[in-house]
């Protein structure tokens, strides 16, 4: 292999117009990127060849670091943790990456001085937005903390040439648009064309013995796929580490259509090369929902082949064997999504390479981690034996071969327990046959964790309790964590100046270091300081509320947030039912005293979810109402901001007061939007769910507003027979709420909108909210009364955010290195030439 060493024309020892970091040097690179890549002169250059000269300019500064890093994996027989997940939920990457290299104020200031508008250049970008919510955005956090953390990573999934759509509102309901996030191409991705790898699909398998008369399998497909591999760089923060993120395309490959062009079937071959080019055309758009699609078991299989090739190769280059697979990569599955990854592995080790089963199942299960991030049986992935046999025929024998050795260990272990061998058997037999994704992954690894500390226990009492009984040493607790980097620098840069100057920089990659904030809370400069910054940024919000979606907010209010996918779990319609309350009260008595509030809504449902779309039409109807009743005397706003993604996380969790943490107990996971809020100073009220039950662990129960009955409670009352009729009878208030919601006075008179919505509640209410309302209500009530002592909630502001530590996704992605990966950091040198930080 050549080396730039061994080529000393590629050197270049002097700051050129691609590593440089003088103010000229800058200046002239974006002259540079914007003449010979853009092919643009300022005279002809539009906003987006602007932005793309500037991408360039940064992306070129990242190069000669990731060029480094990837270096010094193949030649260093380091341990590389490989990621896999069908969703990374980057967000725009231009400030990330300017934050991260340390170079974000000054690149700005010569944008800057060139006479450019930095800030409409940063806007230009179109957000990769490769995944539906949580799932997708955590995979993106833990990118950037093992780069920052410099751990050698490399994440694996799928470049979906459209996203998550867009969503627009018409008339109160929300509108699904195509995300053309590649339209104007994609500055920070680079193919690697000579990396591509071929996928086989559909078939038949054929049994044969080998020269040494071994019984062997082969495959016979009826389809090939080409997977193209694109790389983009993941910078670490102020380190030189820069961790690579390959995502998979399909692609059709050529030589196996000439030969239906040969046969003259051309329009069946130039078909066959639309359907294999589908593969990777959309990300489905439901969250936490199995749908059978048999697309979706291609794309996974797709690119968890993809991956599995990739890293086989990258080992034996090293010259290793196959034996020490488990020692070159710990891989991680992001929920069951990448699962079928663990019959893939025992394929091509058995089948391909020819290692014995025994010792393939071994390196299978040192080599894999299975992350669960869901408990609601509709998410729980499984596929019926047809579907399954059609497209993977050889993985479902392997599946088979699987169960039949472990069901043999579980029948030794628990004689004539036939119950407990239906429940851990790979394949449900209950009804019609599927497979069952989880226990593959759960058997198949050697660790499996939770992802907040109630999840985890839950997982282990009940979706996965028969393998926590095999295997108890094999679970873990692993609470997710948040980038502090996107999360409070790039986010929210007026809050962390105002704590950089109180306590230095370390906090940014040393979170824990914000306790020292606490040292301050007697300080009442540094509180107004805090409460003048939480107002400045409420401000910017309420402008941009004003400019985009022509509604006046008062910046003085409270502003209540609550932005996250729509599900009925999360409970937005608890929050409109609190919103209907307030309306309620100063209709009945126009002159009470009221706190002031700004209810801010965003979030995406998934189209086919019809009670998700009708609650997003239900707080617009509300808003609509209550936005325009002079009564109200604009004491009370209502917005749902259309388009939630990480962009507009950005501009809301700075400016939030409040956060609506309010799912049913048991049911979140456990979220990671109540991290955001809190690390920027906003306060929670929440249920105790998810990992909300840490947060107020961490901050204090004098610092949280606690709502909601108890995951056992809820236990409890199911049991006995919950009848939410009985409390709509029994609350005169929440009787009024659900009859007002009926009559039709926020659907002009229709009493049919909302009455699938009504129904539900009085009917079923599956999530409780009836049996939290009063609870939440006073809740409310207690925020209402803090809000009013301004001191004393800006203490409990800034407590919040300083307690906040355990919630960076450095501290997850240790515990991972630490407990589940064993990987450790590799410290990546720069050769002197090449220019430093600024
Ligand atoms: C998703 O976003 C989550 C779980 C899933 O099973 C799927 Cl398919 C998507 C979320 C959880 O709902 C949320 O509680 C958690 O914080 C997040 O994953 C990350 O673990």
């Amino acid at each position: 292999m050549t080396t730039f060493e061994q080529v000393p024309v590629f050197q270049c020892e002097f700051e050129d117009d691609r590593t440089g970091l003088s103010k000229e040097t800058i200046k002239r690179a974006l002259a540079d990127n914007l003449f010979y890549i853009q092919g643009k002169v300022p005279a002809t250059a539009t906003p987006n060849d602007y932005y793309m000269a500037l991408a360039y300019t940064v992306r070129d500064r990242m190069l000669q670091r990731w060029f480094k890093t990837t270096e010094v994996y193949t030649k260093k027989g380091v341990k590389v943790v490989s990621y896999l997940s069908a969703e990374f939920l980057l967000g725009p990457h231009l400030s990330n990456n300017l934050i991260n290299l340390g170079i974000y104020d000054l690149v700005r200031q010569v944008v800057e001085e060139s006479g450019l508008d930095f800030v409409q250049l940063r806007e230009i970008e179109e957000e990769p937005g490769l995944g539906n919510g949580g799932l997708g955005r955590l995979a993106a956090c833990y990118m950037d903390s093992l780069s920052t953390l410099e751990i050698p990573a490399i994440g694996y999934g799928i470049r979906y040439e459209f996203g998550i759509f867009d969503q627009e509102i018409r008339d109160g309901w929300q509108v699904e648009i195509t995300d053309k996030w590649l339209h104007l191409g994609n500055p920070w991705e680079i193919p690697r064309l000579e990396e591509t790898i071929e996928v086989k699909f559909g078939g038949r398998t054929e049994a044969y013995y080998d020269e040494k008369c071994r019984y062997r399998v082969r495959w016979i497909p009826d389809k090939v796929v080409k997977g193209v591999p694109y790389d983009t760089p993941i910078s670490g923060y102020n380190v030189n580490t820069v961790n690579t993120l390959r995502l998979w395309k399909a692609e059709a490959p050529e030589s196996f259509e000439f030969q239906a062009f040969n046969v003259g079937d051309y329009y069946g071959a130039v078909n066959r090369k639309v359907v294999s080019e589908n593969i990777t055309k959309v990300l489905y758009p439901n969250d936490e929902l199995m749908k059978g699609k048999e697309l979706r078991l291609e794309q996974q299989y797709f690119f968890v082949s993809c991956s599995l090739q990739d890293m086989i190769r990258l080992h034996l280059q090293k010259g290793e064997s196959l034996e020490t697979f488990h020692q070159s990569f710990a891989v991680q599955l992001n929920d069951t999504h990448p699962s079928i990854g663990v019959a893939e592995l025992m394929r091509l080790l058995v089948d391909e390479y020819e290692i014995e089963w025994d010792q393939a199942w071994q390196i299978t299960q040192n080599t894999f981690g299975y992350t669960n991030h869901t408990l609601l049986p509709e998410a729980l992935e499984k596929w019926t034996l047809s579907l399954f046999k059609n497209l993977l025929p050889r993985h479902l024998q392997i599946i088979y071969e699987i169960n039949q050795r472990f069901l043999g260990q579980v029948r030794a272990k628990y004689p004539n327990d036939s119950d407990r061998l239906a429940r851990l058997s790979l394949i449900d037999e209950s009804g019609e046959k599927y497979v069952r994704m989880a226990n593959l992954a759960s058997v198949g690894s050697h660790a499996i964790n939770g992802v907040a500390a109630l999840h985890t226990e839950l997982l282990k009492r009940d979706v996965l309790g028969d393998f926590h009984e095999l295997w108890p040493e094999k679970f873990s607790n692993k609470t997710n964590g948040v980038t502090p980097r996107r999360w409070i620098v790039v986010s929210n840069p007026l809050l962390a100046n105002l704590i950089t100057r109180k306590i230095g920089v370390d906090w940014i990659s040393h979170l824990e270091d914000l306790k020292q904030l606490e040292a301050f809370i007697e300080d009442a400069e540094f509180r107004r300081e805090w409460r003048q910054t939480k107002q400045d940024i409420k401000g910017y919000l309420a402008t941009y509320i004003k400019e985009n979606h022509g509604i006046e907010v008062n910046p003085e209010s409270l502003f209540d947030v609550q932005v996250k996918r729509l599900h009925e779990y999360k409970r937005q319609h608890l929050n409109v039912l609190h919103i209907i309350t307030l309306y309620k009260r100063i209709k009945d008595n126009p002159n009470i005293e009221i706190t002031p509030r700004t209810f801010i809504f965003g979030g995406k449902a998934a189209p086919g979810y019809f009670m998700a779309k009708l609650i997003i039409k239900l707080i617009n109807s509300v808003g609509d109402v209550v936005n325009n009743d002079p009564d109200v005397r604009d004491r009370l706003k209502v917005v749902f901001l259309p388009d939630y993604n990480v962009r507009f996380g950005q501009r809301v969790y700075p400016a939030a007061d409040l956060s609506e943490q309010i799912s049913t107990a048991g049911k979140e996971a456990s979220g990671t939007g109540n991290m955001k809020f809190a690390m920027n100073g906003a306060l929670t009220i929440g249920t105790l769910d998810g990992a909300n039950i840490e947060i107020r662990e961490e901050v204090g129960e004098e610092n949280f507003f606690l709502f909601g009955l108890t995951t056992e409670q809820v236990y409890e009352l199911k049991s006995k027979g919950y009848n939410p009729w009985d409390y709509y009878h029994n609350n005169p208030q929440l009787k009024q709420v659900i009859d007002l919601i009926s009559s039709g006075f926020f659907s002009h008179g229709d009493t049919n909108l909302f009455r699938p919505l009504v129904d539900s509640l009085l009917y079923h209410d599956p999530y409780m909210l009836f049996a939290d309302y009063q609870s939440y209500i006073d809740a409310q009530d207690q925020v209402n009364q803090a809000y009013r002592d301004q001191e004393h909630w800006t203490r409990m502001s800034i407590l919040n955010a300083a307690r906040m530590g355990k919630f960076s996704s450095d501290r997850a992605i240790l515990e991972y290195c630490q407990e589940i990966w064993n990987a450790v950091p590799v410290k990546i040198e720069l050769e002197e030439y090449i220019q430093g930080r600024a």
